[in-house]
């Protein structure tokens, strides 16, 4: 027997590195409760916590919060708008004791006047930067739209802070199936030189669920093992 696939069949092979037993572990992952923590206005009201953390960034209306309603099966687990800056805080969610989801505020929206990566606001930054338990920033992109400079910014300082992010293209069902495939290449091509990025782009539509089985397997693979009751959850 060469490895551990000899005598499977073929839909168990691998897809994108991604096996049936780490599908399986994502969807009994996102099976579990997942519960609001608190939303973080600044630094010291960040939860105390020694769970692993993945964050969800991206420009003001991209499909951060949707997207983690449809991670998580919930509808308004995460408050998800047609406003954009509809998301103020740093919202945490615990998911099984296991890992904490965050919802970012987006970046680059602006009513009256441009509000620049500098005014993102500088907690966002100061938390993605400094977070010891951050073990994964996914940094969405809308497929329609592709990486722009704004983007790129916040790559730079990803890369200059060692802040390991992945990039996610959302509301892929808004663009065909052969624009998928261009827009995934066009993607692969910024990141491939940037030393914090995740190799692997993904796509996702959190309105068909293209995707999402896929990023759960992605996540589930950054949590504990086992739960792991945070300091704020012991009783
Ligand atoms: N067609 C389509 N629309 C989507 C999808 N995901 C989100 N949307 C829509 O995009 C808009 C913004 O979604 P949100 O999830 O609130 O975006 P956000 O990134 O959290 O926005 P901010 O909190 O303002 O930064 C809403 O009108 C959603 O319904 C998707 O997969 N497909
Ligand atoms: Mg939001």
């Amino acid at each position: 027997m060469i490895n551990g696939w000899a005598g499977r069949k073929l839909s168990d092979a691998p897809k994108n590195g991604i096996d049936e037993a780490r599908l399986e572990a994502g969807r009994l992952l996102f099976a579990r409760e997942c519960k609001f923590v608190l939303g973080a206005v600044s630094l010291s009201a960040l939860p105390v916590t020694d769970l692993p953390e993945v964050a969800f960034a991206g420009r003001s209306n991209v499909g951060k919060s949707s997207l983690l309603n449809a991670l998580t099966g919930r509808k308004s687990l995460a408050r998800a708008s047609n406003t954009p800056g509809r998301t103020r805080e740093l919202n945490f969610f615990n998911l099984d004791e296991r890992l904490m989801l965050v919802d970012l505020p987006g970046y680059g929206y602006a009513r009256t006047s441009r509000i620049t990566v500098e005014k993102w606001t500088a907690l966002t930054r100061a938390y993605l930067k400094g977070r010891a338990s951050l073990a994964r920033c996914f940094l969405l992109i809308d497929s329609r739209h592709g990486i722009k400079p704004i983007d790129l910014e916040i790559m730079d300082e990803f890369d200059e802070a060692a802040v390991v992010y992945q990039i996610v293209l959302t509301k892929v069902d808004k663009i065909k199936q052969a624009e998928r495939a261009r827009t995934i290449a066009k993607t692969q091509k910024i990141i491939v030189k940037r030393p914090a990025a995740h190799p692997e782009v993904l796509v996702v539509s959190s309105l068909k669920g293209d995707g999402i089985a896929l990023l759960r397997a992605h996540i589930a693979s950054l949590a504990c093992n086992e739960v792991h009751k945070s300091e704020e959850s012991k009783e």
